[in-house]
């Protein structure tokens, strides 16, 4: 009832005002159901203007993530056409793995508005307060094995695009896969395998984004940045997610054409540190030398005096040497 209250306002838009009339007229409901259901729009967010006279209208739609206002923006074919909203979820990784293991479609998004037990790599805690974009997405590619590990390269990429491109700032990627703005971490990703790969091939993405709250928020350890931080206002979180899943899809169909050096160049042009000094710290071992980049399969290449060694990512960390860079 709600979502098509919203298309009517919507398609009349240009027309303004929408009686309450007509609409309890379209959907069969009471004047006074009309009236109740535009008071639980606005405390959702929306900006609906109401005059006696002439009706509704809709000024605004919210910042905050809504399936209706998301759906309006979406531009991808398969990624979050099956989509899941919840006020509150542990894990959205967790839950899209149970949905993997009962069959969910490729292109599944699930997006909490909060979570309760967020999570990194490595067991590692990802906190998760309202305002954010926590959100997972369930990926079952035309890819090898060893190709679709680098989807989350792929989502690296298209998430730093996206934050460059909507609000134009200088977004980096610090291997293997922190987003990070002023030298401190704006967005996590983290992909998990789901299910046997033998039978079908399903990876999980999950992507954090710290965006409509104060980085003060987090434990004080943690040195993070938010977008409301940087830009001085809340961003809408649909129009974000939207963009954010259409460059994904973007990334995910080039991979699947065989495009791994596109992929790799479009990675480097954001990486942190390539070919400067770096430190990556591994089993308690500092090794220094310089960045040299990555291979296809994801690992780094660092140069020791003319020797090349190679990191896999997991069991390792990188500092760059020039500027203060989060764990
Ligand atoms: C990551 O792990 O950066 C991956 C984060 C993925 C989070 C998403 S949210 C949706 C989905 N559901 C989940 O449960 N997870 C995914 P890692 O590289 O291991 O970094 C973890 C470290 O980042 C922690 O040990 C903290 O130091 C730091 N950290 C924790 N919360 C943070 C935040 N909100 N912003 C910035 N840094 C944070």
């Amino acid at each position: 009832m709600r979502n098509k209250i919203l298309d009517i306002l919507k398609n009349q838009q240009r027309e303004e005002f929408v009686s309450g009339e007509s609409i309890s007229q379209a959907l069969s409901i009471t004047r006074a159901a009309v009236w109740k259901q535009i008071q639980g729009l606005k405390e959702a967010g929306y900006e609906i203007e109401g005059q006696t006279k002439k009706g509704y209208r809709l000024v605004k739609i919210p910042c905050a993530i809504d399936l209706w206002a998301l759906q309006q923006e979406l531009r991808t074919q398969a990624l979050g056409r099956q989509l899941f909203l919840f006020e509150e979820l542990p894990s959205t990784n967790d839950r899209i793995k149970d949905m993997a293991r009962q069959g969910g479609e490729h292109g599944t998004v699930v997006i909490a508005k909060r979570q309760t037990i967020g999570h990194g790599r490595m067991q590692r805690v990802w906190e998760s307060p309202d305002g954010g974009l926590w959100l997972s997405l369930l990926l079952k590619p035309r890819l090898s094995l060893g190709d679709a590990a680098k989807l989350t390269l792929s989502a690296g990429v298209a998430l730093a695009q996206t934050l460059q491109d909507l609000y134009r700032l200088e977004v980096r990627i610090k291997w293997p896969n922190d987003i990070v703005i002023q030298g401190r971490k704006i967005a996590g990703i983290l992909g998990e395998v789901a299910g046997e790969w033998n039978t079908v091939q399903t990876l999980i993405l999950g992507i954090g984004v710290n965006a409509n709250f104060s980085g003060q928020t987090l434990s004080p350890k943690i040195p993070a940045i938010t977008l409301q931080d940087i830009l001085g206002h809340e961003v809408n979180l649909n129009h974000l997610t939207a963009e954010l899943l259409f460059n994904l899809e973007k990334e995910v169909q080039s991979l699947e054409q065989g495009d791994v050096q596109g992929l790799i160049q479009r990675w480097t042009s954001f990486a942190v540190g390539i070919n400067r000094p770096v430190r990556i710290e591994k089993a308690g071992i500092s090794y220094g030398g310089i960045f040299k980049g990555i291979r296809e399969n994801g690992e780094l290449v660092l140069d020791q005096e003319g020797q090349e060694i190679t990191f896999s990512s997991g069991e390792v960390s990188l500092r760059a040497e020039e500027q203060y860079s989060p764990e």
